[in-house]
């Protein structure tokens, strides 16, 4: 037996029956998980009563994400190979509900007649109930057919013209359609996102009422985003210059509106917009304000944390899309393990991040040293690694330390924005192509009989293709370096 089926003094049986049994444990796992979720639902069958709180729920879904970590690192550990995903969740999604539409047939009038006869009257009701549940159904499949990204490969194309980074992405969804490699399309669909908008994109991220939306408002110099010692802030609002002030709304399954930034709070506040029951997908706002003409985007986000509402979701889906993650971490709250978590996955995201410290009038110019030592300590020991950190407040005299955190920070980070967008792209797609040459090499190892000719050489092509990627990128920063400078 070879050192790679026995490892630890584990043999094959042994590594199967952890498998199996970690399997099974998973699936106990999904349906405590889904048991919690349901148990607030509107559904006529619901199997448990509803006497979860909202912690409850934020702890059980903590500790299954954790023993299911434990159990993946055992499964390293023991070289036992974790089940590559069969399909996307999308479209497996789309599968149920395609058996919904069909289960719905079951309601025609000729169907119920079997069970007995049917009055015209009753029939007519029973065509209009099923016409609203077939509406609502075909809705929601027209919706997930539409997919995350859009065609990949038509978006390829357009972008074809821009650089010679389309190139290395282009290899890249040929690598994931030929191998099937579906759970990377969402974080290729995210980068094509990027370069479509070419902007540098500044994401101010912290836990629930840390002051987010309150520091935009005052380094953009207006009043436009919604505050409040609530939870707030529901739908990542981006923040970019326009000739007038105005907001766009998309929404997943209507037309997108433009609004009057008065409105603003209609789509983007947890008051207005409890849960997101609008549906809203994106929202953007346009500002003529002088410190967006650089072409720089601000992203606020709803909070995180153990008081976050359902739009942390969101900020946790958008997190790695930014380029710059301002952690804004309340004084008054003190650091906490959240906080670490958004820094650590920031830089996961080869995305920079700052650390900030807000409300900063709330204490003494001694005690606000000590805190930036101390945030400073945790994130060299806990992370290793040291962000700039500073205290500011947008209340009062005490702004001024606002003030000079944008002009001897930020301004000048942002001034190489067109350097730091080429450098943030870069190290995004580089992590995706390690992601991709190791899950091919996985397939490799789990099934290499399985592995025809032709897939072997498209294999190696493919990753030699990715190896080449950092040159092509390298090319493609000279060049926006030069085109910069004329
Ligand atoms: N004392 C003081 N209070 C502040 C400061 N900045 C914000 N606040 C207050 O903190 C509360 C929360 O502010 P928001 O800007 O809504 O916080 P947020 O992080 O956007 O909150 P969510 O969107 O709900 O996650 C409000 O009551 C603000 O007035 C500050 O510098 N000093
Ligand atoms: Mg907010």
């Amino acid at each position: 037996m070879s050192d790679e089926t026995e490892a630890h003094g584990f043999g094959e049986h042994h590594q199967r029956h952890v498998r199996t049994t970690f399997q099974y444990i998973d699936k106990l796992l999904s349906e405590a998980e889904h048991t919690m979720a349901d148990a607030g639902s509107p559904s006529p069958f619901r199997m448990h009563s509803d006497d979860t709180t909202p912690i409850q729920r934020k702890v059980t879904h903590d500790y299954i994400l954790r023993i299911r970590e434990a159990m993946r690192r055992v499964m390293e550990e023991l070289n036992i190979p974790p089940s590559e995903p069969h399909s996307g969740a999308v479209w497996a999604a789309a599968i149920n509900l395609m058996f919904c539409s069909i289960s719905l047939n079951e309601l025609t009038p000729e169907r119920m007649r079997a069970y007995g006869p049917l009055s015209s009257e009753a029939a007519d009701r029973l065509d209009g109930i099923r016409a609203e549940l077939d509406g609502l159904v075909a809705k929601l499949r027209t919706f997930l057919g539409k997919g995350a990204g859009g065609d990949l490969q038509q978006r390829l194309q357009q972008l074809g013209k821009t650089g010679d980074e389309i190139r290395l992405l282009s290899e890249i969804e040929r690598i994931i359609a030929a191998h099937g490699l579906v759970e990377f399309r969402g974080t290729l669909s995210m980068l094509l996102d990027r370069m479509e908008s070419a902007a540098f994109e500044v994401g101010v991220f912290g836990r629930v009422s840390s002051g987010k939306s309150s520091l935009l408002n005052y380094i953009l110099q207006t009043d436009v985003l919604p505050i409040g010692v609530t939870p707030v802030t529901a739908i990542p609002t981006r923040i970019s210059h326009g000739p007038m002030a105005e907001a766009g709304i998309e929404f997943a399954e209507a037309q997108p509106e433009i609004i009057p930034l008065l409105e603003l709070s209609e789509f983007a506040t947890e008051q207005k917009n409890p849960g997101n029951k609008k549906h809203v997908t994106r929202i953007f706002v346009k500002l003529p304000s002088e410190r967006l003409r650089e072409g720089v985007t601000f992203v606020d986000t709803p909070g995180l944390g153990s008081l976050a509402v359902a739009g942390a979701e969101e900020t946790i889906a958008y997190l790695p899309r930014c380029d710059l993650g301002i952690v804004l971490i309340d004084a008054s709250a003190g650091l906490a393990q959240d906080d670490l978590i958004v820094v650590q996955a920031l830089y996961q995201a080869g995305a920079s991040a700052m650390v900030l410290i807000s409300k900063a009038d709330l204490f003494s110019p001694a005690d606000r040293e000590q805190m930036i030592a101390y945030v400073k300590a945790n994130l060299r020991s806990q992370l290793h690694v040291e962000p700039a950190v500073h205290a500011v407040s947008i209340v009062g005299a005490n702004a001024a330390l606002c003030d000079r955190w944008f002009e001897s920070e930020l301004r000048p980070f942002l001034a190489q924005h067109h350097e730091l967008a080429i450098a943030s792209q870069k190290r995004k797609i580089g992590s995706l192509r390690e992601a991709i040459v190791g899950a091919l090499e996985r397939t490799l190892q789990a099934a290499p009989e399985a592995i025809s000719g032709d897939s072997a050489i498209l294999s190696n092509e493919a990753t030699e293709a990715l190896r080449n990627g950092d040159r092509i990128l390298e090319r493609a920063q000279g060049e926006c370096y030069a085109a910069g400078n004329h």
